[in-house]
């Protein structure tokens, strides 16, 4: 399989607010290496370099407002005397609402973010641009001709919705291939979210459209970040109805009950008539991640590769999130094996 990879997520490495303090955080560029490392390991296949696409491929999956202020961010936040990561500090949360962009960099932040474990830094924008790259290089790929690719992107992607960052994540890089292939004459489109994580970007994205049916695999939001959303009856709206679907599974999940989730959303995923299905592919659901509860072991993720290959769908494979770093390159590249039948 081949693989697309920028060197440039190297200027993207950040600090996250956690358990009261702000420190490095797990989301680190060690984290793309170790799964490059891997994949030369294995021998998965060449790794190409991705190519740049005009900035009107972000906005396909964004708002131009929300483009805007990532491109900007930095230079505004260092205009006010700022050396540090910027992180915001106040949300409009429910009826302090205001639908106004405010003008000051400190509350821009809040406005464009969900959470304070999403830093912008210096490189942030250069490297989230070749994220989403990354990921439009390898949809191409398939749209050429190939069955298969693996978009190597890091920062990820899934949390970031229409209109704001979090979780680690900038531009949906699912969200922005799965545009992408639309616009190229694909009708339906899918997108399988197996990281740990509720993939709420991806769903706010699609919730209204019947061309891309979405379903993701994940921690209970009752006990799990990103807590506000990913329950089950959260099931799409308006023409988009019946086209989500979420799988919220408890903690200790082994791949015993994970793979009965799994198989209901392939099978939905058949039933949708899936031209071109994008996976969003988060390691995290390993049982030594350091923030997650799942129990799936390194084998596991053989099986879950092989399962997806079984549908015969022209697949991309996008990285999203894991964070045992020793660990993330054998999970992931596994789970490519596995679809190659190289088990
Ligand atoms: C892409 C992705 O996987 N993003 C995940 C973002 C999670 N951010 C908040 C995690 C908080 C977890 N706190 C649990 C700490 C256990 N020591
Ligand atoms: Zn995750």
């Amino acid at each position: 399989m081949l693989t697309i990879y920028s060197s440039k997520h190297h200027l993207h490495h950040g600090s996250e607010l956690k358990d009261g303090t702000v420190s490095a955080s797990f989301e680190k560029p060690q984290r793309a290496d170790m799964v490059l490392a891997r994949v030369k390991a294995a021998n998965l296949g060449k790794v190409h370099q991705e190519k740049e696409f005009d900035r009107s491929c972000y906005v396909a999956a964004h708002t131009e407002r929300y483009i805007q202020f990532l491109e900007n961010a930095w230079s505004e936040w260092t205009a006010t005397g700022k050396q540090c990561d910027a992180l915001p500090l106040v949300w409009p949360v429910k009826d302090l609402g205001n639908a106004n962009e405010p003008e000051f960099i400190d509350g821009k932040l809040g406005f464009y973010a969900m959470d304070a474990g999403s830093p912008i830094t210096a490189g942030t924008w250069e490297a989230v641009k070749a994220s989403a790259d990354t990921a439009l290089t390898a949809a191409e790929q398939i749209m050429c001709g190939q069955h298969s690719a693996f978009a190597l992107c890091r920062p990820p992607g899934h949390h970031a919705a229409k209109e704001y960052m979090g979780g680690y994540c900038y531009l949906n890089n699912a969200a922005i291939a799965a545009e992408y292939v639309l616009s190229s004459g694909v009708k339906r489109v899918a997108i399988l979210d197996v990281d740990f994580h509720h993939g709420n970007g991806t769903q706010n994205i699609f919730y209204e459209r019947n061309d891309v049916f979405f379903a993701s695999i994940h921690g209970d939001p009752k006990i799990s970040y990103p807590y506000f959303s990913g329950f089950d009856y959260e099931t799409g709206a308006g023409q988009g109805t019946g086209f989500t679907a979420n799988y919220p599974l408890p903690r200790d999940t082994m791949w015993s009950e994970y793979v009965m989730a799994l198989e209901n959303a392939l099978q939905r995923i058949q039933q949708h008539d899936t031209e071109f299905l994008i996976i969003s592919l988060g390691v995290d659901t390993f049982k030594n991640d350091p923030i997650s509860h799942f129990k799936l072991e390194s084998e596991d993720y053989f099986k879950m590769g092989d399962l997806i290959s079984k549908l015969n769908i022209p697949t991309l494979f996008i990285m999203e999130g894991g964070y045992m770093v020793d660990e993330i390159g054998v999970n992931a590249v596994n789970t490519l094996m596995g679809f190659e039948g190289r088990i």
